[in-house]
């Protein structure tokens, strides 16, 4: 059954409709995504060709990144000295060997209040028998907003969404395995502004979803972006 009809007048709705639009303009062309520099960690050479040799910077960090704890290193693809995986993204990924051991990168240019997604190529070292339990924790500044497993057979790409609270942050990939010799891997990182208005408007009007059919008329689509941009505020 359709709701109470709660509009107001149609002058103030032509008014609300307009900063609709520029609010909706203003924030969909960032949907292309967050600059990460580096974020395929193809940047750097890596100097040694051999099958086995096939690592570089065992103690500084790759461009664009801090690195923390001295295990940080760029790995070549299905490189065997480090279990012969390949994210299949580029010449390279990245190693981060060590318990506690992380890199660091400040982004910048956010929208603050409006959810966005990261999303990561992430593996572990193999094999199971010696480097089991290899955990990787993501933060947005100190906060953990991903926490897992990686597979020890192939890369998986995981995804999960923050919200920022000012223009900027500092991006933290860590080791969060417990301690040893163990080793995640990491590759593509891709950060973007969530499609979430789009999500809750259509969600708002599939609630006036009546026997299968869509109840909701197009001239109520104002509201559904008008409660959707005020849930994501
Ligand atoms: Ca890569």
């Amino acid at each position: 059954m359709r709701p109470p009809d709660k509009r107001p007048p149609i002058a103030r709705r032509q008014v609300v409709c307009i900063l609709q639009c520029i609010t909706c303009i203003s924030l969909l062309p960032k949907s292309t995504g967050q600059t990460v520099t580096n974020a395929d960690f193809d940047t750097d050479t890596i100097s040694s060709n051999s099958a086995s040799d096939c690592d570089g910077w065992a103690s500084a960090a790759p461009s664009g990144w801090t690195a923390v704890g001295g295990g940080v290193l760029v790995i070549r693809q299905s490189c065997s000295n480090w279990g012969g995986l390949s994210s299949g993204s580029g010449s390279n990924y990245l190693g981060i060997q060590g318990a506690g051991s992380y890199i660091t990168q400040t982004i910048t240019g956010l929208t603050a209040g409006v959810p966005y997604s990261i999303s990561f190529q992430v593996a572990a070292r193999p094999p199971a028998t010696n480097y089991e339990n290899q955990q990787i924790g993501v933060y947005r500044d100190s906060i953990q907003i991903y926490i897992g497993y990686p597979s020890q057979a192939a890369f998986d790409t995981v995804s999960t969404t923050f919200t920022p609270t000012g223009t900027s942050f500092v991006l933290k990939i860590e080791n969060d395995s417990a301690s040893g010799d163990k080793t995640v891997f990491l590759d593509n990182v891709i950060i973007a502004l969530e499609c979430r208005v789009w999500y809750l408007v259509v969600r708002k009007a599939s609630e006036y979803r009546v026997g299968g059919r869509w109840e909701a008329r197009a001239e109520d689509m104002w509201r559904y972006w008008w409660e959707a941009l005020v849930e994501i505020t």
